[in-house]
């Protein structure tokens, strides 16, 4: 079967569409469809039907052809191909309509889909806005507030809501059909229409009346997507276009679209973007993996630990159906950690993110238990206690006792030494890492630790049920810290030796806030508590880096002030709000025991806190790379920007250091080393190497 297969059936047209695995609009998708509408126009065809096969309608262009010039014809010139037709032209939808297969959609006369169906212009996520038309259609169809919400937020909808929109005429039954449930369905549909002398109805012709929004409306949008958006072109173009849309004549809007697509085509936050889209799909690639490994099924899964993390990670598994045992040490912690788990779905039910149906079924797969007995059967066990190695390495003995044969048994450890705790068990090809990142139930990362004898098969399911409970998995040997917090670590210490040279949290914050972190540092410890570092530094009195470097945050903590958990860490916080203050106090004392350690005061830039952050994050990236710890460096990109809040549309350390070139990376770590002799700025041989060859860290990631 090519790419486009045409054929007559019960007097419709049908073009089947076939470019697996998605059915993007690759150039021979898009000549193959015009060639179809405009032979179906003399042929004794009544009506023409486009129909995809595998499992998805049409999801979008095709990604990796935007680096390249385009090759005609563009989707446009397929849209006007099909608005010409004489014939009604009928698409049919199924598993996801998405970019500018929805807005292949929206030059058809008419659109049905599979009750499953779902659409969606998904463009700005990769820094983009729909190309072809749908900025001017879909106001047309669902109405400017929708369309603005759907297009900025690029999140699809059900067919059902999509339907209600006007964005779709109908919602097949595929009951009626079993066989081939679309083919058939869409059939009696284009010959329902028939029956009907259904007109040949353009989007493109339907006005949007002047005063359909308010004034000033799009002028509090733009508020808006400045404040939700920030540092991001594609939205405030968005609202250009959408706005066009109502004050225009379709063609200026589509000419202005046009114009705004390029432009974002061209802009390094849609390189970035579009780098992260497939560094997120390359990422759950494992090198070396034999392809006859195969995954081992979990249909259930017992959670060690019913505290914020266990709670969180249960979710997981009970938001995809997979029951959950969460076991905890007697019965008042094992409520408290049921309570957690309900107080986290019914404040979603409250904010209309999850239906009462939906939370009610997730809870039905989540049991509580303090009896490890009754874990004996599990497919997989996940321990999430006190991030302690002792207490580890007795919960694993524990479960290597009870555990079926073949059973996985994870750790949600952070930082402790997975082979130490691998190797107090008689299976240790069974034990991984399972890394969750707080809140758990929300953040996509999940580092996949692969242990010195973790087995293949473990890796493969780990892999997989990742990608199956919604997490990006990112795969790391062991080392302290893993991939994100050893690098974290780097970031964070010159935070602090910032701090000590004289600049103030407020300004560290902001400086990395204002390029594009979610969060600042010291933000960052505050929110997660000052005591956590305390006590692992704790664990290593000796080191002289701790004393010289994070006297402060030990100061603070042993002051009573954890952070936002105690309404004061480095900063002071409103009860009410949890808006951050400076804090005189807290830069008296910084300037107290920097002068006690010698260090006088200077003015810190920006831009020199920003230049030492990052670079902390590259070069220990560079040597995560160096010792095999990451399989590449896009990996790690994955990692930051699903872990650590760092701006989608900077891509990544790994894909920030390449914009700036091996060599620049380079100079600046020597000329750090050079005044500082800090061993943290000795460059990583990668980046010796790379910057004498010219080559980046992301090569290998198709942008
Ligand atoms: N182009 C090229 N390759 C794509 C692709 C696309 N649009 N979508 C997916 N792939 C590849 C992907 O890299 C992976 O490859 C494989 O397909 C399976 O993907 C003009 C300008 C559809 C929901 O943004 O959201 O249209 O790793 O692992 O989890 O206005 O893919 O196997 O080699 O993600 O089942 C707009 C992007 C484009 C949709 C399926 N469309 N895709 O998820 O599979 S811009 C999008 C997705 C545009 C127009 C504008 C998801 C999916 P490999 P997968 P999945």
């Amino acid at each position: 079967m090519s790419v486009v297969d045409y054929e007559i059936r019960n007097q419709i047209g049908i073009v089947r569409l076939n470019n697996p695995p998605v059915n993007a609009l690759s150039q021979a998708l898009r000549a193959g469809i015009l060639a179809a509408v405009e032979r179906a126009q003399t042929d004794e065809s009544r009506a023409i039907l486009i129909i995809c096969e595998g499992r998805t309608f049409v999801a979008g262009a095709d990604i990796s052809e935007f680096n390249q010039p385009p090759v005609l014809p563009t989707l446009p010139d397929v849209v006007a191909g099909i608005e010409q037709s004489q014939k009604p032209v009928i698409a049919a939808l199924h598993g996801t309509a998405l970019g500018g297969g929805l807005e292949l959609a929206l030059a058809c006369h008419y659109r049905c889909a599979l009750p499953s169906a779902k659409v969606g212009l998904p463009e700005v996520k990769l820094g983009l806005l729909p190309g072809a038309g749908g900025t001017q259609y879909l106001p047309r169809l669902a109405g400017v507030e929708a369309a603005l919400e759907l297009i900025t937020s690029g999140n699809p909808v059900s067919a059902q809501r999509a339907h209600t929109l006007g964005v779709i005429d109908a919602v097949l039954d595929d009951e009626k059909s079993p066989v081939t449930p679309l083919d058939n369905a869409a059939i009696a549909y284009a010959q329902t229409l028939l029956s009907q002398s259904a007109p040949l109805r353009r989007v493109r012709d339907i006005e949007i009346p002047p005063d359909t929004v308010s004034e000033n409306y799009f002028h509090k949008a733009r508020e808006q997507l400045a404040r939700r958006y920030r540092g991001q072109p594609a939205p405030q173009l968005i609202a250009d276009c959408i706005q066009a849309a109502v004050e225009k004549p379709i063609d200026a809007g589509l000419a202005l679209e046009r114009m705004h697509f390029e432009r974002c085509l061209h802009s390094s936050e849609s390189a970035a973007m579009r780098h992260l889209f497939f560094a997120e799909r390359q990422c759950t690639k494992v090198v070396g993996l034999a392809k006859d490994v195969t995954a081992k099924p979990v249909r259930s899964v017992g959670i060690i630990g019913g505290g914020t993390m266990g709670g969180g990670i249960a979710m997981n598994f009970a938001n995809a159906g997979i029951p959950v045992r969460m076991l905890e040490i007697n019965d008042e912690a094992m409520a408290r950690g049921l309570a957690i788990v309900q107080r986290n779905y019914a404040a979603s039910v409250k904010k209309g993110r999850l239906t009462q149906e939906s939370m009610d079924r997730a809870m039905a797969c989540i049991q509580g238990t303090t009896d490890y007995a009754e874990l004996s059967q599990v497919d997989l066990v996940i321990e999430a206690v006190f991030e302690n190695l002792e207490i580890k390495q007795q919960v694993f003995r524990k479960l290597d006792e009870v555990c079926k044969p073949g059973a996985i048994l994870a750790s949600n450890t952070s930082y402790q030494d997975l082979d130490a705790i691998a190797a107090v068990t008689r299976r240790p090809e069974d034990v991984i890492g399972l890394h969750f990142f707080s809140p758990a139930n929300v953040m996509k990362l999940l580092e996949v630790v692969r242990g010195a004898q973790t087995s293949d098969s473990v890796l493969a399911t780990a892999m997989q049920l990742a990608r199956a409970i919604g997490k990006v998995p990112v795969l790391s040997r062991v080392c302290y810290g893993f991939i994100g917090n050893r690098m974290l670590n780097q970031y964070f210490r010159q935070a602090h030796l910032c701090l000590m040279e004289g600049a103030t949290p407020a300004q560290i914050d902001g400086a990395m806030e204002s390029w594009g972190m979610a969060m600042g540092p010291l933000a960052v410890g505050d929110l997660s508590g000052l005591d956590i570092g305390y006590k692992a530094r704790q664990a290593e009195p000796d080191n002289p880096d701790h004393q010289r470097v994070y006297c402060l945050p030990d100061a603070l903590v042993e002051m009573g002030r954890l952070g936002q958990k105690t309404g004061a860490g480095y900063y002071r916080y409103d009860p009410e709000t949890r808006a951050r203050e400076e804090d005189a106090e807290v830069l008296a004392l910084a300037r107290k025991l920097a002068a006690e350690r010698g260090v006088t005061p200077r003015s810190l830039s920006d831009e020199e806190i920003r230049n030492r952050l990052l670079l902390a994050l590259v070069n220990e990236g560079a040597r995560i790379l160096e010792e095999g710890v990451a399989q590449r460096a896009s990996d790690i990109d994955v990692v930051y920007a699903n872990g650590y809040g760092f701006p989608r549309y900077r891509g990544g350390p790994m894909y920030f250091a390449d914009q700036l070139g091996g060599e620049a990376v380079l100079v600046r770590l020597r000329g750090l080393y050079a005044e500082t002799g800090d061993p943290c700025w000795k460059p990583a041989a990668l980046i010796e190497s790379l910057a004498a060859t010219g080559k980046n860290f992301t090569d290998e990631v198709m942008a």
